[in-house]
């Protein structure tokens, strides 16, 4: 049986030309800062955001764990959306690993979080209150269905940040996704705020990486929390040689992706039994609701069928169009999904 896996951009290939660069990556110990491929990567990701400097992390969630470190002390509060990825799916290394105190302020269905909301949320000074030290938006919004924010959305919010001296980071995982989505430059994006992180691993395709892009005395600090997570490697120009292609290679083409995921979603919500509005899909995420039963028993039947996605909650069910998935791949999915509902005996309610 076939399986058509749309449970996450995460579970891409490497690219053929990324397989090559890896194989012949020029690599010294990144550690000393001697790792050629690695520098450049980090000065190509720097340029691509608009930044003075980056550092290459492991991981998305690696990297907003250690730009926390770097922005926040110990006992300072940030202040995050209650669906960011940083609140839901980041083991709570925050509070776990950094001593931070994370504040949440809602995020409506765009992924946004009213700025008088989050100014209110920024504390006065008093001995008895944390400090605020960071505040920390989500572009695309993963769980707000891959929803964009533009820079005038990012723009009130730093203004906000501003005021009240308080720091502005992005969780920009899926940063090239909102730029390719909006038709500008991801640097556009990030202007407004002192600090971005982006996944390589994701849209783009690369098996590993992330990287966080700042100022250059950010950076040099952030480097320094890297090592104390232990996130500092040796030889890992394997890896950036992949994300130099991803950079080059791969980010135009994620408007495919973007018009794959308009195609499922038109499609799903023509199925009886789901419910989504397409026209709120505007990257590669598509969440709909299962109407009649838990989304886990939903996509336990997809499974069966080949069609992997991923829980959101209750009856939310996540899928994600990503390099590898073709329209013919999209319409095959909806035809086994078709097929699901028909053997839950669903159609008629
Ligand atoms: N998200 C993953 C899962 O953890 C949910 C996915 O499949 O989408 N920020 C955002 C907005 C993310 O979506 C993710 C990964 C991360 C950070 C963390 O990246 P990794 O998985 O590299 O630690």
């Amino acid at each position: 049986m076939r399986t058509i896996d749309l449970r996450s951009d995460t579970v891409t290939q490497p690219t053929p030309e990324m397989r090559r660069a890896m194989a012949e990556a020029e690599v010294g110990d990144d550690v000393f800062g001697e790792d050629p491929t690695v520098n450049r990567l980090e000065e190509m990701a720097a340029r691509r955001l608009g930044k003075e400097a980056a550092v290459f992390v492991v991981s998305g969630t690696m990297a907003n764990l250690v730009s926390g470190l770097t922005h926040c002390q110990r006992g300072d509060e940030m202040i995050v959306g209650s669906e960011s990825h940083i609140f839901h799916n980041e083991v709570g290394g925050m509070s776990a690993l950094g001593g931070i105190h994370v504040r949440t302020v809602a995020n409506s269905s765009t992924g946004l979080t009213a700025p008088d909301e989050v100014e209110a949320a920024i504390r006065l000074p008093g001995i008895q209150q944390p400090r605020t030290a960071l505040i920390c938006l989500e572009n695309t919004h993963n769980r707000c269905g891959g929803a964009v924010l533009d820079s005038e959305d990012i723009g009130v919010i730093a203004e906000v940040a501003r005021r009240h001296d308080v720091a502005l980071h992005i969780d920009g995982a899926r940063i090239f996704n909102a730029a390719v989505a909006l038709g500008v430059t991801p640097a556009e994006l990030a202007h407004p705020a002192d600090t971005i992180s982006f996944c390589l691993s994701k849209g783009l395709s690369c098996p590993v990486g992330s990287l966080i892009c700042g100022s250059r005395e950010f950076i040099e600090r952030a480097r320094k929390n890297r090592k104390l997570v232990g996130g500092g490697m040796r030889q890992a120009g394997i890896i950036a040689a992949a994300g130099i292609v991803a950079l080059e290679t791969m980010v135009d083409r994620l408007a495919e992706d973007h018009a794959n995921a308009k195609r499922l979603a038109l499609g799903l919500a023509r199925l009886r039994g789901l419910h989504l509005e397409p026209d709120t899909v505007q990257t590669n995420i598509v969440i709909f609701d299962v109407m009649n039963r838990p989304a886990r028993e939903f996509m336990d039947a997809m499974k069966s069928r080949g069609v992997l996605a991923s829980f959101v909650s209750g009856r939310k069910v996540r899928m994600v169009t990503h390099y590898g998935i073709g329209p013919a791949d999209v319409d095959e999915a909806l035809n086994m999904l078709e097929a699901v509902i028909r053997g839950l005996g669903d159609v008629n309610r």
